[in-house]
C-alpha cells in the first residue's frame, strides 16, 4: 500500500520535509481554511497540491471534504450545498487529487471522552469511557429521554458522578467530547464558541424526526447526486465508518456494520462509490469481524486507516497498538496488499509519547506516536511482500 500521512496543512507543526524522513509518501489533507459548504476553488487546490509536490511527495486523498448538516438531515439550502460539493469534486478531479474520504455522521463526527488516558507505559492513548458519555449527555447536555438509552448500571455510575464532578471537569469532558476532537475535522464547533454546548444542542435539534431510514435516503440522494461529477473526473468517493459503531446521543448512524456497508454500496451501486475501510472505528464495534469485512470489501475499498481498539467491559473502548487489539491489521495488511499494491494507507492515531503531549497537536495525531505506528505497519507491509513474492498467501 501508498504509505500516506495525515497533514493538517501549513499550519502543521509537523512539516512535509520531516514526513519525508520518515519514508511517507502520499499526503492525506484537506483545505482546512475554506468554511464547510463553500466551493473549494480550483486554485487553491492546485496550489495546495504543488505545494506538496514541491516536498517531493503526492496529494494522495483528500479527508476530508465535509458533507454539511443540511445535506445529511435534508435541510431546504442541501441541493445548493450539494452543487458547491459537486463543483469542488470537479476541481479537485481536474487537478488530478482523486481520492475523497467523507463520513456522513449526524453532528458528532468521532466520539472520546479522555485524549489522556495513561498507560502502564508512561504513554497515553485516547479513550471512551460509556459511563463518562452517558454523564456527558445525562447532566451536561440534558437530553430529553437519554437516560433510556443506557442501562441501569451505567446510570448508577452518572449518579455517583455526579455527587463528584466539579465545574471544571464537566468542561474537560466537554471539551473532549465536542471541541478538541471535533473542531478540526467539521467545523461545526470552534475552540473559541463561548457557548458550545448550546451549539451543540441546537444541531442535534435539527435532527428530529430523522431516523435511520430518513438518513438512508439523505445519503443515497447525495451520492446519486456527486456520481456523475465523479465519473466525469475519475473521482473516488469513500466513506469513513461511524466511529465508534454505534447508536450514539439518539442520532442515527447508518455506517456501522457488514449489512450497513452492503446497504449503501448497493444503494448506488457504482464503481466510484466506496468505502474508507477505518480498521479502528469498526474493530470498536464488538458485532464487527474486521479481517472478514476487509475481505469481503477490499474491492470497493479506495482508502485503509489502520489503527486498532480493545473493546473493554461496560461499553468502554481504547486504542490498542497497531499489532494488537481486535482489528487483526496483519491480516488486513495481507488482504489489502494482495488486492491493490497501491491503495492509499494511513496509520491513524496513535499514543502520546516522548514528548508529543507538550506539542498541542491535534487529538490521536502524534508525531512520535504515529511515526512508531508506520515503522511497525513497514515492518507488516514487508513481510507480507515477501510472503506473496514466495506465493504463501
Ligand atoms: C478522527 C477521524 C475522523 C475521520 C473523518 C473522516 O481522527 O476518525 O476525523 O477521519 O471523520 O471524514
Amino acid at each position: 500500500m501508498e504509505k500516506t500521512w495525515r497533514w493538517f496543512g501549513k499550519k502543521d507543526k509537523i512539516t512535509l520535509s520531516m514526513l519525508r524522513q520518515i519514508g511517507v509518501e502520499g499526503i492525506v489533507t484537506a483545505l482546512h481554511d475554506i468554511p464547510n459548504g463553500e466551493i473549494w476553488p480550483y486554485e487553491a487546490v492546485v496550489e495546495m497540491r504543488d505545494y506538496i509536490a514541491a516536498a517531493g511527495l503526492r496529494w494522495s486523498v483528500v479527508e476530508s471534504l465535509p458533507v454539511s448538516e443540511s445535506i445529511k438531515y435534508g435541510g431546504p439550502d442541501r441541493d445548493r450545498l450539494i452543487e458547491n460539493y459537486i463543483v469542488s469534486l470537479a476541481n479537485l478531479g481536474k487537478a488530478g487529487v482523486k481520492t475523497v474520504c467523507y463520513n456522513f455522521m449526524p453532528v458528532l463526527d468521532w466520539a472520546r471522552t479522555d485524549l489522556e488516558h495513561p498507560n502502564a507505559d508512561g504513554t497515553s492513548s485516547l479513550y471512551f469511557d460509556r459511563a463518562d458519555f452517558a454523564y456527558f449527555d445525562c447532566c451536561i447536555l440534558k437530553r430529553e429521554g437519554a437516560e433510556a438509552d443506557y442501562g441501569a448500571d451505567i446510570m448508577e455510575h452518572v449518579e455517583r458522578k455526579k455527587a463528584v464532578m466539579t465545574p471544571e471537569d464537566d468542561h474537560k469532558l466537554v471539551e473532549n467530547i465536542i471541541i478538541k476532537t471535533q473542531g478540526f475535522v467539521n467545523g461545526n464547533i470552534k475552540e473559541d464558541d463561548e457557548k458550545p454546548v448550546e451549539i451543540f444542542r441546537e444541531l442535534l435539534g435539527l435532527y428530529k424526526g430523522i431516523d435511520r431510514d430518513a438518513l438512508r435516503e439523505n445519503m443515497r440522494y447525495f451520492l446519486s447526486a456527486v456520481m456523475p461529477v465523479c465519473e466525469q473526473y475519475g473521482v473516488d468517493m469513500c466513506v469513513h465508518p461511524d466511529d465508534p459503531p454505534l447508536q450514539i446521543l439518539g442520532l442515527p448512524r447508518i455506517v456501522t456494520c457488514d449489512e450497513d456497508i452492503a446497504w449503501f454500496l448497493n444503494a448506488v451501486d457504482n464503481p466510484h462509490n466506496g468505502l474508507t475501510f477505518c480498521a479502528g472505528s469498526l474493530s470498536a464495534g464488538a458485532h464487527n469481524n474486521v479481517p472478514e469485512l476487509a475481505r469481503k470489501y477490499a474491492s470497493r475499498t479506495k482508502f485503509v486507516h489502520l489503527r486498532s481498539t480493545d473493546v473493554l467491559p461496560g461499553g468502554n473502548f481504547k486504542e490498542a497498538s497497531h499489532l494488537a487489539g481486535r482489528a487483526g491489521i496483519i491480516d488486513l495488511v495481507r488482504t489489502f496488499q494482495k488486492e491493490n499494491p497501491s491503495l492509499p494507507m494511513r496509520v491513524d492515531h496513535a499514543p502520546l509519547m516522548l514528548g508529543d503531549e507538550k506539542m498541542g497537536y491535534n487529538a490521536g495525531y502524534s508525531f512520535h506516536g504515529r511515526m512508531l505506528a508506520l515503522g511497525q505497519m513497514e515492518g507488516v507491509m514487508a513481510v507480507v511482500d515477501r510472503e506473496i513474492a514466495e506465493g504463501k498467501i
